[in-house]
Formats: structure tokens, sequence, C-alpha cells
């Protein structure tokens, strides 16, 4: 499961944004999250399952209930991804206050950088940390993020343990007015959306169905989770891949590029380790054909093999020994 972190400014909306996507009246800080899937929905009806599993996130409304900034900042580096909250509700302009945040995100990472560094300088068995060092925090200095830039992994080994803020993906959210959705902001390279992080705590509380009446009088097509989510996934490399049958339909996340043990891995490393072989179909071919049996019966499964790379929405089954 991924964690995702809220961060940005006092009184930019991030609590309000945290309401919005952990759903109904939450407490505390942390939530578990089931991701949207209209796909999941529709093959556990085709196969009138008995349970529909969804993916989950953990939303972490970071700065709630850190005291101290370095509390704060600790809590942001255990996160896969954050989401940066910008103010632009009630006449407040994000692009003046967006120079300040980025400001802020490079400095939670020049400070580690700096120390590591210096403890380096004075440590003869960690010279060949120093030139990785120096060009990280170089690039820092320069006012950009660490994620611009591609790194061996060597290299990365050299500094994954401080687990530098700006190399995770960060999703600026726009917290924009209800009755001004379409603004933007401009910000070079970082993904943006808009959204109105208090239409969307609103409509949290309400069914599904009134929950999407009443944001698409708002012109919004899909709750902010469903959003974030398909940011974080593109982000963080993941894809999307299906389980399915009678007593249970699943959706499970996996890293793009991964092999059929790998995903079978997510599920359980007994199905990795006693891999045979996996069925698989796309979700699209399943649904054309209305059923896993029928699309068995007219030869639509695929028998895929050990180096066979999933894709996104590939529904399967997993043939193990153990
Ligand atoms: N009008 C409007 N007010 C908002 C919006 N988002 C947050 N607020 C208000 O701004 C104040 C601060 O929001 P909060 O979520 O607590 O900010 P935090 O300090 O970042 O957690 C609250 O009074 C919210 O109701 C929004 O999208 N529109
Ligand atoms: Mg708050």
């Amino acid at each position: 499961m991924k964690t995702v972190g809220i961060t940005g400014p006092a009184g930019s909306g991030k609590s309000t944004l945290w309401r919005a996507i952990s759903g109904q009246k939450p407490v505390g800080d942390v939530a578990t999250v089931a991701v949207p899937d209209p796909r999941l929905d529709k093959l556990s009806e085709l196969h009138a399952s008995k349970s529909t599993v969804h993916a989950q996130v953990e939303v972490v409304d970071v700065h709630a209930t850190a005291r101290t900034a370095a509390a704060a900042s600790a809590r942001l580096r255990n996160m896969d991804a954050l989401l940066e909250v910008i103010p632009g509700f009630g006449g407040q302009d994000g692009a003046a206050g967006l120079g300040a945040i980025k400001d802020e995100l490079l400095l939670a990472d020049m400070g580690p950088f700096e120390n590591r560094l210096a403890k380096a300088k004075r440590d003869p068995s960690a010279k060949k940390e120093l030139p990785v060092l120096q060009t990280a925090l170089d690039h820092l200095n320069e006012g950009k993020f660490l994620s611009t830039r591609s790194w061996e992994k060597e290299e990365l080994a050299f500094f994954s343990a401080l687990a530098p803020v700006t190399l995770k993906p960060i999703i600026l959210v726009y917290n924009v007015d209800e009755d001004a959705l379409d603004r933007t902001i401009e910000t070079a390279g970082l993904t943006t959306i808009s959204v109105s992080a208090l239409l969307e705590a609103e409509v949290a509380g309400l069914s599904n169905e009134e929950a999407r009446d009443l944001l698409s009088a708002y012109g919004v097509d899909e709750p902010v989770m469903g959003r974030v989510i398909q940011e974080v996934y593109r982000s963080l490399d993941l894809i999307t891949f299906f389980t399915t049958g009678e007593d249970e339909s699943r959706a499970w996340e996996v890293r793009r590029g991964a092999t059929a043990p790998e995903a079978a891995g997510v599920i359980h490393t007994d199905i990795q380790r006693g891999f045979i072989r996996a069925e698989v179909i796309s979700y699209d071919e399943l649904v054309a054909a209305g059923h896993w049996d029928k699309a068995k019966a007219a030869a639509k499964i695929r028998v895929e093999g050990k180096d066979y790379v999933f894709k996104e929405a590939d529904c399967t089954h997993f043939r193990f020994n153990v």
C-alpha cells in the first residue's frame, strides 16, 4: 500500500482536502482509502463476486498533529508521494506563493545533504559519496528538485537513506473556489490539478451517486480521490491488475514493468515462488466476453509464462505449486 502525504502552507486547505479524500467524518489524520475503480465494480458485477476488494492507499494529513517543523518534515520523508496544496480560494493568488513553497521543499532537503556531506568529508571510508552528495546539493542550490535529474542506482544508494522530499513525486493541488474550477496555475514541469477542497469535502459525506450529481453540477466528472490516485499511480509508475471470480474480484497494484511472477508476488510470495503460468486477458476483452468462463470457452484467455510483462488492466488467474 502506498502512502500519500498532504502538505502545504498553513490554511491552504490540507485538512479539508484530507477530509474530502478520506470520506465521511474521519477521525485522526491517517486514513486508509479504497481506490475507486469502476473497472473493478464492472468485473465484480459480471462474475457476481461475493466480495469486491479495492486497492488501498493511505492518506496522511502530515501537519495536523506534528508539533514542530522538524516533526512534520520527518513525517514527510516517510511518504511515497506528496500532495502539495496551494491556496487559490477566496481571491488568493496561488502563483504568488509558489516560489516560497518550492523553496521550502528545497530547504527541507538542503539541511540533511549539508550535514551528510560534512560528515562524509570527515570519514575516509565515505570518499565515494562526496561527489554524489555535492552534485545533489549543487542541484538543490540551483533551485531544482532532485526528481528533475536522473540518478544512477549507485548514486541513489548514497542518499536514499536521507529520504529526500524533492525526489518524491509531488502533485500540486490548486485549491480554488467551486465556481472557479477552470483556474489553473503555471508550474514548470510539476503535475497540477485544480480542485475545490471544500466542495469535495462537503460531498464526501454523500452517497456515491449524490456526490457525483453534485460535482457534475460544477463540471467535475470525478471526485478528487480518483483524480489524485490517477496522478499518484502515474508518477509512481504503478499499474493495476485484477483477479476476478465468483468468490472475489480484486484490484492489485504493481510497478510498471513487473513480470508475471512479480505480479503474483504482490498477491502472495508463495504464488511467486511456485509460479507455473498466468492465465491473462485484457479488461476490455473480458468485458466483451461477458464472463471469465465464456472468455475461456472462446479461447480468449492467454497462457503466459514467467517472462510476460504485466499490462495495465490485465485480468489474471495464476497457476502455481505450493
Ligand atoms: N472557500 C473555501 N474555503 C476553504 C477551502 N479549503 C479550505 N477552506 C477553508 O480554509 C480554512 C483552512 O482550511 P484547513 O483545511 O483547515 O487548512 P490547513 O491549515 O491547510 O489544514 C478553513 O476555514 C476551510 O474551511 C476551499 O476550497 N474554499
Ligand atoms: Mg490542518
